[in-house]
C-alpha cells in the first residue's frame, strides 16, 4: 500500500514539474492563448503602468516581449512557433507581413476607440481602410545635436554629418533603413531607391562617414546623447524628444535634404492564440488617456487626437515632434521594397557596419 502511495505522489509531482514546465516555455517563447496575451513591441516603447492597468480591468495577464528592428520582428514571426497576439510593425513592415499572409484582418466593431484616432493616420496607402492594422506612434527620422559641442554650430543637413570637425562624434541609429535612406538622401535620392549604381554609391558615401560615426546604437543612443557623450545622433523623433526632455542644450532637425516619416501601428499576427485578447488590447492603447500617458512616458508622438487634449501643451505643440504634415515637404514613407530589395538594403547596411571595425 505505502508502495502505492509512493507511486502516486511521483507521478503527481513529475507530472507537476512538466507543466511547470511547459508553462514556462510557453511564455518565454511568447505562447499565449487562454487568459494570457502575448505583446512583441519595440524596446522602451510603452509605458509599464498601462500592461499592469489592462491585467488589472481585463483579467488577462499580459506576456510582453521586445525587439530592436522590424527585420528581426519579421523573422521572428515568419519563423513561426511563437503566437504573439499584438505586434507594432512599421509601415513597410506592414506591407511586407500583409504580402506573406501573417496578418488577421482587424474586427472595427471591436474597437470603439478608433473613432480618436485622427483620420490623417487612417486610411493610409501601407494598409487601406485600416484592414491589418492601427495606428499606434509617427515620427520623422532626423538629427540631435549639442550646439554646446559645436562650438555653437547649427546642423541642418545630412551632408553637414560629413564635416571633417565632427570626428569620432555622431552615433547613429541601429537600424538598415534608417543607415541606408540617410547615405541616400544625403546624395538626394530617395528613401525607396532601388537602383543599385545609387545604392553602391550610397554605401560608398556612408563609408566615407565613418571616421565620424562613434557608435551605432540601440535604445541606449538617448542616455548617450542626454549625457553629452556624443555631440549628434541619428534618431528617430521620438527618441529626441525624450533627450531633449533630458537635456534642453540639444536640438532636433529634419535635414532639408528629406527625410523619412513613418508610422508604427498594431497587427494582430496570423499565429495569434487571443484574438479577442488582442482586440481589448488595442482598444485598450486607443483610450485617450491611455493613448496620452503613453505618450507622455515614451516621448513620441500619438495619433491619437483626443490624447493630445491631455498632454503637455509645450509637447503637443512642438512643431518638430507634431509638424504640420500638410505642409511638411521632402518626407518620404518608406515602401515594402520586396524580400529580394530589403535583404540587400540590410546587407549593405551590415557591410557598413563591418567597415568600421
Ligand atoms: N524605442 C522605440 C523605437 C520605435 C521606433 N519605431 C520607428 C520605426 C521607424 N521605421
Amino acid at each position: 500500500m505505502k508502495q502505492l502511495v509512493r507511486v502516486f505522489v511521483t507521478i503527481f509531482i513529475v507530472s507537476f514539474a512538466i507543466l511547470l514546465f511547459i508553462n514556462r516555455l510557453n511564455s518565454s517563447q511568447g505562447l499565449s492563448g487562454g487568459n494570457t496575451l502575448t505583446v512583441y513591441n519595440w524596446g522602451d516603447y510603452i509605458e509599464p503602468k498601462l500592461i499592469k492597468k489592462f491585467e488589472k480591468e481585463t483579467g488577462i495577464k499580459v506576456i510582453y516581449q521586445t525587439f530592436d528592428s522590424n527585420e528581426a520582428m519579421m523573422t521572428k514571426i515568419e519563423q513561426g512557433g511563437t503566437t504573439f497576439d499584438v505586434a507594432v510593425p512599421s509601415e513597410y513592415a506592414i506591407e511586407k507581413m500583409k504580402e506573406e499572409k501573417l496578418l488577421v484582418p482587424i474586427d472595427h466593431s471591436k474597437l470603439p476607440n478608433l473613432k480618436y484616432i485622427n483620420p490623417r493616420f487612417l486610411d493610409l496607402a501601407f494598409d487601406k481602410k485600416n484592414k491589418y492594422s492601427i495606428p499606434y506612434f509617427w515620427g520623422t527620422v532626423g538629427i540631435v545635436y549639442n550646439p554646446s559641442l559645436l562650438n555653437g554650430k547649427k546642423i541642418t543637413s545630412w551632408n553637414d554629418l560629413w564635416d571633417k570637425d565632427l570626428r569620432n562624434s555622431i552615433l547613429l541609429a541601429d537600424g538598415a533603413r534608417e543607415v541606408m535612406g540617410m547615405g541616400l538622401n544625403s546624395l538626394h535620392y530617395s528613401l525607396n531607391d532601388t537602383n543599385e549604381a545609387h545604392l553602391q554609391e550610397a554605401k560608398r558615401k556612408l563609408d566615407k562617414l565613418t571616421p565620424n560615426v562613434k557608435a551605432i546604437v540601440g535604445d541606449e543612443i538617448k542616455m548617450l546623447l542626454a549625457n553629452e557623450e556624443a555631440a549628434v545622433g541619428v534618431v528617430w523623433s521620438g527618441d529626441a524628444s525624450e533627450i531633449i526632455g533630458e537635456n534642453e542644450k540639444l536640438d532636433y532637425v529634419v535635414p532639408k535634404e528629406g527625410s523619412n516619416l513613418w508610422f508604427d501601428n498594431m497587427v494582430i499576427p496570423k499565429t495569434a492564440k487571443n484574438i479577442d485578447g488582442a482586440h481589448k488590447f488595442i482598444n485598450f492603447m486607443l483610450d485617450p488617456k491611455n493613448a496620452a500617458a503613453n505618450a507622455d512616458y515614451v516621448g513620441y508622438s500619438t495619433p491619437n487626437e483626443k490624447a493630445l487634449s491631455y498632454l503637455d501643451k509645450e509637447v503637443s505643440g512642438d512643431k518638430r515632434f507634431y509638424p504640420d504634415l500638410d505642409k511638411a515637404e521632402g518626407l518620404e514613407v518608406y515602401e515594402n521594397l520586396g524580400k529580394r530589395m530589403l535583404a540587400h538594403y540590410n546587407e549593405l547596411f551590415l557591410e557598413f557596419k563591418m567597415h568600421r571595425k
